[in-house]
């Protein structure tokens, strides 16, 4: 079974990081399977959370698809191309007919044997089965007759004409570079001993006269002896040739990173029963079939910190959504089954957490406690944002006690690993954390980001405006706001632009200092939006 994917939303803020992490700790603690996954790379000040209190960033998960290295596969059958056909039917049949993969030392993938390319000689012309005996060597034949060997010549080259139980009025031409299949008897032996066979294969008594060995070793003819009955050995002998003469080469082969839709579409041309699944390297890993492709495991997700599927993983719809943590408002999103949804108005994931840890009487470790109040802070910009709710104060002051740091305290060393505003390029901090709103005609745009201080937000604010005025034209707004936002949580920076830029002008007026401050300003949805939407219906 695969784990439940815990996961936070794309772009992911610290609360996204921290729930996901802490979420899926709590779901091991109660026994269930759960691993954290992040979309994208946690932020500086989300990073300096996690070292302080000694947590890996999750794994960046890119897609709710399986590759074929995340579903159940079979464990290939793998032969090396001098196996004899027989060993690779006995092999084929105590693995239930399934395809066998020929390999080199390394495991490369040379092609494949299946069940009829091991007996398809079995009903072909008396050509073909000399041609193919012609690849039998000595070795090989020895091998699968169990044979004891009287004498072997170094030059064994058979013609590939296999004669059995031969008599003494049989045209002696016939036995030149041949096998010949016989039983104890002297004269007969040394008749086509003497017309140059290339092997003799002795039935029965497990004897030779040393006048007729001699012979054969004057003859360089190789002379053997085998157990089984003439019967079993004409059988056996045409299986003796390495299966590399009936591979089939250049066969469809699939690479474990190949997504299954991917691959079941380009099954759906193709009519083998299993396909060589490789690494990047061509070794092959595993074998799989339609049924694989048909009845895998899908990865099941946690969406914690949004609810949303244009901010959850890409390929939703080939995963499924086991259950919802949130406090954002709800984006319509479709499930097979019933979940639990946890949908709070609150002021971050990480209050809805740890509310969970109390509510399954588990209280978090130091380490733990640490993490979910730096969720805490940072998405409540220190308990001052108009979304805190008591909760998320009681919750914050529950967490301070057992990681023995205040929130304030906490969230200064946040802002101070955060990267400055100075380091970034426009379009970055302009688009990073960016809402567009459609009110009647006007098209309004909001960016926002925190800004750590006064001295940066003026450093900042000519460059930044003229940028803003380029948006404007090339992206036809109307108006374009931007808050440059304390972390600490005292109120934001305003900058604005476009033909409806007196409607901040207006509607702040009575807020916003001289420098363009606001006091108590951060929430775009509940602070700036109801005051655009507002001033522009007077
Ligand atoms: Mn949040």
């Amino acid at each position: 079974m695969k784990p439940y994917y815990v996961v936070g939303h794309k772009n992911p803020d610290c609360d996204a990081i921290v729930s996901a992490i802490a979420y899926a700790a709590l779901k091991r603690k109660l026994g269930i399977d759960a691993e954290a996954r992040a979309q994208g790379t946690a932020n500086p000040e989300t990073l300096f959370l996690l070292k302080k209190y000694h947590f890996e960033q999750p794994p960046v998960i890119h897609t709710a698809k399986c590759s074929l290295a995340e579903i159940e596969k079979d464990t290939p059958v793998l032969a090396r191309p001098d196996m004899t056909m027989k060993e690779a039917l006995d092999l084929v049949i105590t693995q239930k007919n399934r395809g066998m993969l020929v390999t080199d030392e390394e495991g490369h993938l040379e092609g494949v044997v299946s069940v009829s390319d091991l007996t398809r000689f079995w009903i072909t012309s008396e050509e073909n089965m000399v041609e193919l005996m012609t690849h039998a060597t000595l070795d090989n034949i020895i091998k699968v007759l169990d044979a004891k060997v009287f004498f072997r010549s170094d030059a064994f080259s058979p013609s590939g004409v296999v004669h059995a139980v031969p008599s003494l009025s049989d045209n002696p031409e016939r036995f030149r570079g041949s096998i010949v299949i016989l039983r104890n008897s002297p004269d007969i032996q040394r008749f086509v001993i003497e017309n140059r066979a290339a092997l003799i294969i002795i039935c029965g008594e497990d004897w030779i006269d040393n006048v007729t060995l001699e012979k054969a070793k004057e003859k360089g003819v190789s002379v053997i002896r085998t157990p089984y009955s003439v019967l079993d050995c004409t059988k056996y002998i045409y299986q003796a040739p390495p299966i590399e003469v009936v591979t089939t080469r250049n066969v469809m082969s699939f690479n474990e990173k190949d997504m299954v839709d991917d691959v079941t579409k380009r099954l759906a041309k193709s009519r083998f029963r299993s396909y060589p699944v490789l690494d990047d390297e061509g070794r092959v890993k595993a074998a799989i079939s339609r049924y694989h492709l048909f009845n895998y495991e899908k990865k099941r997700f946690i969406l914690v910190d949004h609810n949303e599927e244009s901010q959850s993983v890409n390929d939703l719809e080939f995963g499924e959504v086991a259950e919802i943590v949130d406090h954002h408002r709800m984006g319509g999103i479709e499930t097979v089954n019933p979940i639990n949804i946890t949908e709070r108005v609150i002021g971050s994931t990480a209050t809805i957490i740890t509310g969970m840890y109390r509510s399954h009487g588990i209280e978090p470790d130091h380490d733990m406690a640490g993490l979910l109040l730096g969720g805490v802070v940072n998405d409540t910009l220190c308990l001052k944002s108009p979304t805190t709710t008591d909760e998320d104060r009681e919750a914050a002051t529950y967490l301070s006690g057992i990681a023995g740091i205040t929130p304030e305290a906490l969230n200064e060393e946040m802002i101070g690993a955060s990267m400055s505003i100075l380091n970034k390029p426009y379009l970055e901090l302009l688009y990073d954390d960016f809402k567009e709103f459609r009110i009647e005609n006007t098209r309004v745009g909001i960016g926002q980001s925190p800004c750590k201080s006064k001295e940066e937000f003026f450093r900042i604010r000519d460059g930044f405006l003229a940028y803003m005025n380029e948006v404007i034209v090339s992206q036809h707004y109307d108006l374009l706001a931007f808050l440059f936002t304390d972390p600490a949580g005292t109120g934001s920076y305003m900058i604005y632009t476009g033909k409806k830029a007196w409607v901040m002008k207006e509607g702040f007026q009575n807020i916003l200092d001289e420098n363009g401050f606001a006091p108590g300003i951060m929430s775009r949805k509940k602070q700036i939006l109801p005051v655009i939407i507002d001033t522009l219906n007077k």
